[in-house]
Parts: structure tokens; C-alpha cells; sequence
């Protein structure tokens, strides 16, 4: 699906601002067909859990409404009028006046709705969006909810984040043609100084395509005509980690010789592949640095904010970092323009967290707890069509950002229970047909160790989240690094594949300190790090660390977490803790070299 942007034949009006805010409470049906009988109103984008200081309105389970006025632009005759809502969190139907016109299950992927035939351009229409933030066992991501005996419902979910809710990311009211380009996909290849870009463009009505490719200077570099074909650009400049170079794609849809739409199509010219034990971009070994991150910040939850997002990618540069990966579910598309932009590497996760009854309703059962179901006790064909549906959504919106590296289908789900094998193999198969350029994985969990796990077998790159010296030998970090270091040598003898520490980290209250090895303080969390990093450069298939997490994130309440996660390098207003300051060393020092390789001491 193709993000909506301004051209010389599509028009855009944000529809972002304050709107009409209801939470459902049973009593009034079919709110959408009138005013909401509300006092409330609620920010586009944020989630809407955090904003208002009833607990009813937090804790809601169930439907909430949106509403608005919107104006369709009276330049608007003869065009399409479109509806976009990049993200409602995690079920979204959308009411045009009475008519419902658009239903979406997925929280963190976009959907549309061609409203047309029910606006009129220069006039007003009452626009309602109910967002219904319950999970069930088929949903993806999976969750309970509950119904107490005094009527009360709650809900619970096997995922470590808090339950954000509601539309967290934009609304749009778009123009386009009737005849207009209605897909891109490109696929880059490098031969010798010259980058090759491979088109496709989908037309929506009878139209010829013709492409240019215009470098940063605005120069054009190569030309087409034909809904697909090559370009090929002598000299290319690369994108490159750390010195992205974007090209844009202008397709044009034309009748008779005349254009009747037009789109700029974004392009990095880079390779990706996996080759024995090594990450290759551009066939230079990679190494990634960074972080799992969160949509997280106070008040707006789950809220898309521009001036997080630069000070966020500020902070991945002052650190050194150069990747992320989107745990635990697809972010704004404006966080991947930004990665194309600044040439942030991206492992792109879909929202597939928490599929493992093994841990529960949560880490604390991990510990010791109930959690000892098998995968096929409640996760069946439902949630893999969900799942199914979640790869497809991902791929289709994110297919063409040279910042995304590798597809990971799930976090840390069971891949131990008879069954797990049979669920996945066709998930990666699917990634696979969908995107056949792209490494795809999943993350594995600390209970399936390479003699256990049933499904890393599928994986191009092994991606492990590992808690040595937290969950498992808390405070002992000598023991820590020998048990890490047995594990992650049993993984290489038994696979060779690239391996990427995709989480590994130590909750710290800023501000906390010690001289002993005392767990939750700032000097604990660097010195644990700085035992993994040991590990990492004694090991030849490591080609990657990213630490848990970038920045203190909310979860659910309970006992097990105090106001949230504190793994946080940076707290939730984005501070440095002192393992921030040691891993801007390590990270810079590795920086710049291209790294892996030479780094290396043979084992
Ligand atoms: C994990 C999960 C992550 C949690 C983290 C933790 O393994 O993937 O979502 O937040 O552990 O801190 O417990």
C-alpha cells in the first residue's frame, strides 16, 4: 500500500488535531450515527490511555469513538476521495455519515477507504472511527479478556509492553485519480559501479507507465516506459549504514499521451544477503549496533511525535549505534522514512509477540510460574491466518525501504511444543515468496536453546534474546558470561548461520549506584553489557548487538515491574544512564571500520 503523499495530481489534509472522544459504554448504539454526546476530545496522534485522568477511560476494554467534521476540498470534482488511517490500535472501523466504509484488524498497520461516492467535494461529512483495543487468542498480537462476575471486563496479554490503544499514528483525507498508479515495488542489485533498479508499478484503470530515476541533484539518471523493467545507473552512489543516498522514482500514469497521475517512489541502491556466517551489505560484512526500541513515550503512548523521532535518531547517532529493530510490531512509516534518510539500518518485526503460553501471562512465570502450556493449547489456524495476514501487511508497506535489512516474523514465540515447526515453516515460506531479497527471521526466547528449538532451522540469521546476569544468574555475572558463551558456541557448531543479539540488557533505576555487583543500579547494567560485548568478540558468527532497550518504555501494571521496564539505556524522557556513555565508546570505536571481520580473533 502506498503511503499517501502531495504530487501534481494527489492532494493531502491532514485530518490530525483534536476530535470528538467516547469511550463505549453500551448505552448509546450506533454512535456513529450521530454527534457523540461527549465532553471529551482526544489528540490525533496518541494513544488515548494516558491522556485523561479517569481510570475508567485507562483501563477501558473494548470499543472507543472518534469523531470529526472533515471538509472535503471543493477543488476536489472528479477525483477520488480517500480515507487513510495509518494505524487504529488494534481494531478500526470507519463510518463515512451512517455508512460503515472501511474495517481493519491489525493495530500497527495502515488501511483505506475509498469514500468517493458518499463525499462531495467543497462539503462537510461526519467522520467516526471506532477503535476497539481487545485481544483474543486469534488476534496477533494474542491476549484474554476476562468478564468478572460484577460485569467488569479486563484483559490480559503475554506481551512485556503496555496495552496502547486508539489512533496513535495519522489520519488522511487523500485526492487521487481515477486512473492512477496504485503499487510500486522496487528491488536494487549492484553489478560493478553500477546500481540496477528493478520496477514494478500496478496501475488502478487503463494507463501506460513511464518512469525516471532523478539522483539528489535533481538530475536524471536513468528513464523507462513499461509497467516494469530495469534501470541500470552508471556510478551509483550507494546507500550505505551511516551514508544513506536516496534516489527518487517519478512514475507516471499516462492516457493519451497526457499524465493523469504521478508518484515519487523513494530508492536506496543496496544489497542485502547472508553468506555463511556473515551479514553482508553491499557485500561488505555488517555488524549491527543499536537497540530494540518502543513507540513509547509519556502521555502520547504509543503516539507518533516528530520531535521524538529526531531526538531519537539524535541520540542513535551520539551513541554510535547504527540499527534498530522494530520490537515488538511495524512503526510510523514516518520512523523508516527517517531510517531511509539517515541511513539507520532496520530488522522490521511484524506484531507477533507473545505467542508462548510457556512464559504466560508474562516474564514472571518464566521465572518459576504457570506458564507451562504447549503452543497448540490455544494458538491454532486462526491467529496463523492473523499471522499470515500481519507478514503480507508488513511487506506490502514496507517492501521498499533500502533501511529494512530483514523481516523477523515474531518475537520470542514457543518454537519448543510439538507443532511449532508445522505453524512457522509456511510464515517463512510466505515472507519469503513475498519478498524473496530480504534475510527473514524470528527471535528466539532463552527456554529454546539450539537443541530445543524447532523452528531456527528456518531462519537465515539467528536472532536470540539472551538475560545472563538478570533473569537467569542474576547478580552473577562471572557465571553470566561462561553460561552465554557455552550457549552461544553450541548455536555456531550447530548452525554456522549469522548471529545478532537482538536483546540483552539489565533493568536500572537511573541514579542508582554501587561499588558491588548490585542489580537495578547504572553501574550493574554497564558492566553486564560490557560482559556480553567480551562474549560477542570471541565469537566468529556474531554479526550483531542490540541491546534491551533503547529508552524505559511503560508496560502493564503489576508487581513484576516497577512504573514499567527499566532496561532503558535512556529513561522514558530519553537521559543517558552511565551504560549509555559506555556503549557510545565501544559503539564509536566500532563505528567507521565497517567492522566485523578484522575485529575478530580466530576462536
Ligand atoms: C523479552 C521480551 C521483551 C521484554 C524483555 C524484558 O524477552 O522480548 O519484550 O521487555 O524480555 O525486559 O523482560
Amino acid at each position: 500500500m502506498l503511503t499517501p503523499k502531495i504530487t501534481a495530481t494527489r492532494e493531502l489534509v491532514s485530518l490530525n488535531g483534536l476530535w470528538d472522544f467516547a469511550v463505549d459504554d453500551g448505552k448509546v448504539t450506533a454512535p456513529w450515527t450521530g454527534r457523540l454526546g461527549t465532553r471529551l476530545q482526544a489528540p490525533v496522534p496518541a494513544s488515548y490511555n494516558d491522556l485523561f485522568t479517569d481510570p475508567s477511560i485507562r483501563d477501558h476494554v473494548g470499543w472507543v469513538w472518534y469523531q470529526r467534521t472533515v471538509r472535503v476540498p471543493r477543488g476536489w470534482a472528479g477525483e477520488r476521495v480517500i480515507v487513510r488511517v495509518d494505524a487504529a490500535t488494534h481494531h478500526g472501523v470507519v463510518y463515512v455519515n451512517d455508512q460503515k466504509v472501511a474495517e481493519h484488524e491489525g493495530g500497527y498497520l495502515p488501511f483505506e477507504a475509498d469514500v468517493t461516492d458518499l463525499v462531495d467535494a467543497g462539503a462537510e461529512f461526519r467522520l467516526t472511527i471506532g477503535v476497539d483495543n481487545r485481544l483474543t487468542p486469534d488476534t496477533i498480537p494474542p491476549g484474554t479478556v476476562t468478564v468478572r462476575s460484577d460485569g467488569r471486563a479486563t484483559q490480559t496479554y503475554m506481551h512485556d509492553f503496555y496495552n496502547y490503544a486508539g489512533l496513535a499514528r495519522s489520519v488522511w483525507l487523500a485526492s487521487r485519480p481515477a486512473v492512477h498508479v496504485a503499487d510500486v515495488t522496487v528491488v536494487t542489485d549492484i553489478d560493478g559501479a553500477t546500481g540496477v533498479v528493478d520496477y514494478r508499478v500496478a496501475v488502478e484503470g487503463d494507463a501506460d507507465v513511464r518512469v525516471r530515476l532523478i539522483d539528489e541533484d535533481g538530475r536524471e539518471v536513468a528513464a523507462s516506459a513499461g509497467a516494469s523493467g530495469v534501470l541500470r545507473v552508471a556510478d551509483a552512489h550507494l546507500w550505505q549504514p551511516g551514508a544513506a543516498y536516496l534516489y527518487r522514482l517519478d512514475v507516471e500514469a499516462v492516457v493519451d499521451g497526457a499524465v493523469v497521475d504521478e508518484y515519487p517512489q523513494t530508492v536506496g541502491i543496496r544489497t542485502v544477503a547472508v553468506d555463511g556466517g556473515r551479514f553482508l551489505i553491499n557485500g561488505a560484512p555488517f555488524y549491527f549496533t543499536g537497540f530494540g526500541k518502543h513507540e513509547d513515550s509519556a502521555v502520547r503512548g504509543k503516539g507518533h511525535d516528530d520531535a521524538y523521532l529526531v531526538h531519537d535518531f539524535q541520540l542513535i547517532e551520539w551513541i554510535g549505534a547504527n540499527s534498530f529493530r522494530t520490537s515488538h510490531y511495524p512503526y510510523a512509516e514516518e520512523v523508516m522514512d527517517f531510517a531511509d534518510r539517515h541511513g539507520i539500518v532496520v530488522i522490521d518485526e511484524t506484531a507477533a509477540v507473545g505467542l508462548n503460553k510457556k512464559i504466560g501471562g508474562g516474564i514472571a512465570d518464566m521465572l518459576g510460574g504457570a506458564g507451562d502450556k504447549d503452543f497448540a493449547d490455544g494458538f491454532g489456524p486462526a491467529m496463523q491466518d492473523a499471522h499470515r495476514r500481519e507478514i503480507r501487511g508488513l511487506i506490502a508497506r514496507d517492501k521498499n525501504h533500502p533501511c529494512v535489512v530483514m523481516w523477523s516474523i515474531a518475537n520470542e514465540p514457543d518454537t519448543m511444543s510439538e507443532g511449532t515447526d508445522t505453524y512457522f515453516e509456511p510464515l517463512f515460506a510466505l515472507a519469503r515468496e513475498l519478498d524473496p531479497t530480504r534475510p527473514v527471521t524470528f527471535v528466539n526466547v532463552m527456554m529454546a536453546p539450539p537443541n530445543v528449538c524447532r523452528v531456527s532451522k528456518f531462519a537465515d540469521v539467528l536472532c536470540l534474546n539472551r538475560y545472563y546476569g538478570w533473569y537467569v544468574d542474576g547478580g552473577d555475572l562471572v557465571a553470566a558470561e561462561e553460561h552465554l558463551e557455552q550457549e552461544l558456541r553450541g548455536w555456531e557448531q550447530m548452525y554456522g548461520k549469522p548471529m545478532i543479539m537482538t536483546e540483552y540488557g539489565a533493568d536500572t533505576i537511573a541514579g542508582y549506584h554501587s561499588v558491588w555487583d548490585q542489580p537495578w543500579t547504572e553501574e550493574y547494567q554497564a558492566k553486564m553489557l560490557d560482559v556480553y560485548h567480551r562474549v560477542f568478540d570471541r565469537v566468529e558468527t556474531m554479526v550483531g548487538e542490540q541491546v534491551w532497550n533503547f529508552a524505559d518504555f511503560q508496560t502493564s501494571s503489576g508487581f513484576f515491574r516497577v512504573d514499567g521496564n527499566k532496561k532503558g539505556v535512556f529513561t522514558r524522557d530519553r537521559k543517558p544512564k552511565a551504560a549509555a556513555h559506555a556503549l557510545r565508546a565501544r559503539w564509536t570505536a566500532l563505528k567507521g571500520a565497517r567492522i566485523d571481520a578484522d575485529r575478530k580473533e580466530p576462536s
